[in-house]
């Protein structure tokens, strides 16, 4: 009998484990025992198997046609000099990578960078050297939970037991669901978390509150960080940052001497500067002596292959992923992503795959990006094929194994292996050696694999892959999008580029869809007092483009912001081509918008 078992493959931090019983798919329930999740699986793993309508057939040129068909017009395409494979996150399982070794082959490009987590992930890398999990237990033992840009409620379910019982603090521009229920919320204005962070630091400092005695042994350098936030004025920058001396009090009395986890999410670094944010709230954790101990540390998207020798890991020449130029290329395969769609800036998006010769879709649902394509490859969803799973969000790994057959589609390693026939090339190995290649690298504990990466402890004894580096304090920020000049003693700022009369434009995660996939919204959230009427029809304009929305009133927004959730049609007309400052990150949110009554 076939093992029933496998894992979500959707990109989200719980990567549920999923139990079929013999011969009642699509029945599924979750695992009770196992440490992630109390055996419940969220709607939209439903919505994924019910609700959505697949592409059962290839398409060549607005043709269907067979896959042989359809895998000799991809073979020919990838016959042009300059090729491109651009990759999304539709299905987070380790196999969609084999897809590398053939565009290795080939001499092609892939991307570097990400729409997601890459500018704080770059800024967590330079002071902590790698992006190591937090692992689950040691929330659980937790005392504080600060919840810092972070939808906990929609995005992460199933961290929710993990906070019962604890004082709960969050920072965030909206009163979400868990700022309702949190002991204290600090509504802060968008795009200040680096500041927010600096300013708690150097409360800390100024009531001697800083674990010495750890500081002196992991981190050094702590004076200089203190010297550092000296730099900035405190009364301006409470201003700016929409708080005050009271509130960040309020704040300290959560952090002072308890266990403390900051549970980060990629609210607070969908910027340019998004890694100095996460840099910043990683150097106000390190003076609190948050790394290394029970209960205590900052969890934020980890490196989930941290530890592993990756058997995809190929030398292709790369293109930043939230910019990318699909234009310079004769032929750009698009694996597991919607990029019309999920890329900031849709109308240079758009224009730009227009103008690809050979524009290949592989994926399981028609979008903007299926329908701007030359060849349209139905891919196989995450039942269909054996695979491997691994999480940003815990430590632990899941084989998913094939629970059906089906007609439709190809895999990405099947796929991956017709080419490398086409053309001749040696040296794919088998799918199963790939799978076990990934799986023998983990521990196995109390009947679970668990990462290579993970430490029960994270950086007890040390920074760095080799765990014996400091931990390096943020030294500088520059801003090139906000007038910084009156908040420092001793910087010069730059021109102011904003415009205060505008929204900030904040587009945040739905629990009625993953990303692109499953449902489109077409509303936009605004606190009644901007003036507008709920139902009303409005145009909103960015310096990038425009798109017509549906008001919704929430008054848990600040008034001086907008709502537009990542999963709404033409959303992404208004956001910038612009790669953060560190990781090569898409910077969705470093935009104000217009809004006018139509
Ligand atoms: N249901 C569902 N779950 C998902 C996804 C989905 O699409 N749907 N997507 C998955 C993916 S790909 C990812 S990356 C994760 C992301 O999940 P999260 O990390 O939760 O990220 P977001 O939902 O983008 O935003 C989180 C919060 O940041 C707040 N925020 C916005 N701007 C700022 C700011 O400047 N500072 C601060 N402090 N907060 C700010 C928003 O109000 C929001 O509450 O979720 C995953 N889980
Ligand atoms: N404005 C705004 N835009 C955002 C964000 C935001 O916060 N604000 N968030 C960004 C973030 S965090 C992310 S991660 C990106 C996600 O953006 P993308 O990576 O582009 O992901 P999706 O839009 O969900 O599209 C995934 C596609 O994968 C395909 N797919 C699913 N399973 C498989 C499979 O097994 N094989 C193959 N070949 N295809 C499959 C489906 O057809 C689906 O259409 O979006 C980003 N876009
Ligand atoms: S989408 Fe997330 S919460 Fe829902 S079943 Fe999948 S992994 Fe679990
Ligand atoms: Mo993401």
């Amino acid at each position: 009998m076939a093992e029933r078992t496998t894992a979500c493959a959707l990109d989200c931090y719980d990567a549920c484990k999923i139990i079929i019983e013999e011969d009642t798919f699509p029945k599924m329930t979750g695992d009770a025992l196992h440490p992630v999740g109390n055996g419940a699986l969220c709607a939209l793993l439903n919505k994924s198997i019910h609700e959505e309508s697949r592409i059962e057939k290839p398409r060549v040129d607005g043709v269907e046609v067979s896959m042989d068909e359809a895998i000799a017009a991809v073979a020919e395409a990838f016959k042009k000099e300059k090729s491109l494979l651009w990759r999304g996150s539709g299905n987070m399982g380790v196999m969609q990578e084999v897809s590398n070794l053939f565009m290795e082959k080939i001499g092609g490009y892939l991307t570097k960078g990400s729409l997601c987590d890459a500018a704080g992930d770059a800024g967590i890398e330079i002071g902590r050297g790698v992006n190591r999990v937090l692992p689950l237990e040691q929330i659980k033992e937790a005392e504080t939970v600060v919840v810092w840009g972070r939808n906990v409620t929609v995005t992460n379910a199933h961290m929710m037991p993990f906070l019962e019982g604890k004082k709960i603090v969050v920072i965030d521009p909206v009163k979400t669901a868990i700022a309702k229920k949190a002991d204290y919320h600090l509504q802060i204005q968008p795009r200040t978390d680096f500041y927010i962070a600096i300013m708690l630091a150097r409360f800390v400092f100024m009531e001697d509150s800083q674990k010495d005695e750890w500081l002196e042994e992991f981190a050094p350098e702590f004076e200089d960080f203190y010297d550092f936030t000296r730099e900035f004025r405190i009364k301006p920058i409470l201003d700016y940052c929409g708080t005050d001396l009271g509130q960040m009090g309020h704040v300290l009395e959560y952090l002072r001497d308890k266990k403390v986890v900051f549970l980060v999410g990629a609210g607070v670094q969908k910027y340019t500067t998004g890694h100095a944010a996460l840099h910043a709230i990683d150097s106000l954790a390190a003076i609190l002596g948050m790394f290394g101990g029970e209960g205590t540390g900052v969890h934020y998207l980890s490196d989930s292959k941290l530890g592993f020798e990756n058997p995809f890991a190929v030398n292709c020449k790369k293109v930043p992923k939230a910019t990318t130029e699909f234009a310079d290329f004769d032929t750009v395969l698009i694996q597991g992503g919607n990029p019309a769609e999920s890329m900031p800036d849709s109308n240079r998006v758009r224009a730009s795959l227009e103008r690809v010769e050979n524009l290949i879709y592989f994926g399981l649902y028609e979008n903007e990006t299926s329908k701007r394509a030359r060849i349209v490859m139905p891919a196989k969803n995450f039942f269909e094929k054996e695979d491997l799973r691994l999480s940003y969000g815990h430590q632990y790994v899941e084989k998913m194994h094939k629970i059906i057959d089906s007609d439709i589609g190809i895999t990405e390693y099947d796929l991956s292996k017709k080419l490398f026939d086409v053309f001749g090339f040696e040296g794919l190995e088998s799918e199963t050696f790939y799978i076990d290649a990934w799986l023998e690298q983990c521990r196995m504990e109390d009947g679970h694999y668990i990462s290579p990466g993970y430490e029960v402890t994270p950086y007890e004894a040390g920074f760095g892959e080799e765990c014996d580096d400091e931990f390096e304090f943020i030294e500088e920020y520059d801003d090139d999008f906000i007038n910084t000049k009156s908040f420092t003693k001793v910087r010069t700022s730059k021109k102011n580029r904003v415009d205060d009369e505008k929204f900030w434009l904040l587009t945040p995660k739905t629990n009625k869809a993953l990303n692109t996939q499953f449902a489109n919204s077409n509303s936009i959230e605004m606190h009644s007092e901007l003036g507008f009427a709920e139902g009303q029809r409005v145009k909103v304009c960015s310096p990038h483009g425009e798109a017509d929305f549906t008001v919704k009133i929430n008054e848990d927004i600040r008034t001086n912001c907008v709502c537009i959730s990542s999963n709404t049609k033409d959303v992404n007309m208004l956001t910038p081509t612009l790669l953060s400052d560190e990781g090569d990150n898409a910077c969705y949110q470093e935009v104000k918008v217009e809004i006018q009554a139509l």
